[in-house]
């Protein structure tokens, strides 16, 4: 395959060079595409020694699967060029997540979306993780409600993100001073941000609608009632989601549990008698979704249960999740 990755650079496109390479995807031709102010630096990759490169419009690349980190305006410019040029393209952002005619997939809930489909979306991060874990408990016991507090990593803010957390970090700590912030509405190091991408008309931000609204499609659930609380933590790169959810079928925590256990992408990490719990030490820089905490709901008693989530927000929800996707699908090659 010629493979393309698109915004190479950023911490997503990083992680999905890797990706690729960790879980041996059939890599004939690496190119990589960045912004002109990385244009001709030379980065090692698990396929070798890659130069980055602009992409030009005029002259889109020959590529097999384009996998694309970049901001939804450039995606909305440029994806369809590239699927008019040949390749298949899954796109992290989330210009095309809502399209009716666009696939959004998780593979382990809906691969089957993407049957055919030459543009995919990939979902937001919180959605990636939470879905994953959902899944089985949909399958077995039906939702009926979904209540989530997010704890969300620096990470989601991209590599400036992850900066800006360590510099603040390390002004406090080392020099005793203020941390400063450009990419976080606040200071990050000490504090909480209850405050992710902008405030709707009904007061939910949009990160928080995302899980809402991307939740129902993954899961073929418009109805679902889905309501999140979306928050800045400084978390390097796992985000953490406190789940509730009330279910149609009774449910035990032991069958929940068991539920999880079986449940592809998703490891089960619920032993507290040992102080085993989902955590973002634990999950960085793995490919499975932690799941544990599981406990009987004292709000919906026989018919909920709360537990924790904690998936790699770069790997689960960004680039694994991609490449999963290419995995599942029958790409073919451009003439
Ligand atoms: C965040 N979910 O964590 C967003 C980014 N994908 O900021």
């Amino acid at each position: 395959m010629r493979v393309g990755v698109f915004g190479a650079t950023g911490a997503v496109g990083k992680e999905l060079v890797q990706v690729l390479g960790d879980r041996g995807y059939p890599v004939t031709e690496l190119r990589l595409f960045a912004s002109t102010r990385s244009a001709g630096t030379r980065i090692t990759t698990p396929f070798g020694e890659k130069t980055i490169e602009v992409y030009d419009p005029a002259k889109p690349p020959r590529l097999d699967l384009a996998l694309l980190a970049v901001s939804g305006d450039w995606s909305k410019a440029h994806a369809k060029e590239l699927v008019a040029a040949g390749a298949v393209v899954v796109d992290n952002s989330s210009a095309f997540r809502l399209d009716d005619d666009v696939p959004l997939v998780v593979p382990e809930v809906n691969a089957g979306a993407a049957k055919g489909a030459r543009l995919i979306a990939n979902p937001n991060c919180t959605t990636a993780i939470l879905a994953v874990a959902l899944a089985p408990l949909q399958a077995e016991f039906g939702l009926k409600r979904v209540i989530v507090s997010t704890y969300q990593a620096a990470s989601g803010a991209g590599a400036e993100g992850m900066e800006e957390l360590e510099t603040g970090l390390k002004e406090v700590l080392l020099n005793g001073g203020t941390a400063k912030n450009s990419v976080f509405r606040h200071p990050l190091p000490m504090n909480l941000i209850p405050h992710i991408d902008s405030f709707q008309p009904n007061g939910y931000t949009r990160e928080e609608m995302k899980v809402t609204w991307e939740t129902r499609k993954i899961m073929g659930l418009p109805d679902l009632l889905v309501s999140c609380t979306a928050v800045r933590v400084p978390t390097l790169r796992a985000h953490a989601e406190a789940v509730t959810i009330e279910t149609l079928k009774p449910i035990t925590p032991e069958a929940a549990r068991a539920a999880l256990a079986n449940a592809p992408g998703v490891k089960l990490v619920d032993d507290v008698a040992n102080a085993a719990y989902p955590m973002p030490l634990t999950a960085s820089g793995r490919y499975d979704v932690e799941a544990g905490r599981v406990r009987q709901s004292l709000v919906f008693g026989d018919h909920g249960i709360d537990f924790f989530v904690v998936g790699d927000q770069l790997l689960k929800g960004a680039a694994l999740n991609a490449v999963q996707i290419a995995e599942a699908l029958p790409v073919k090659l451009a003439a």
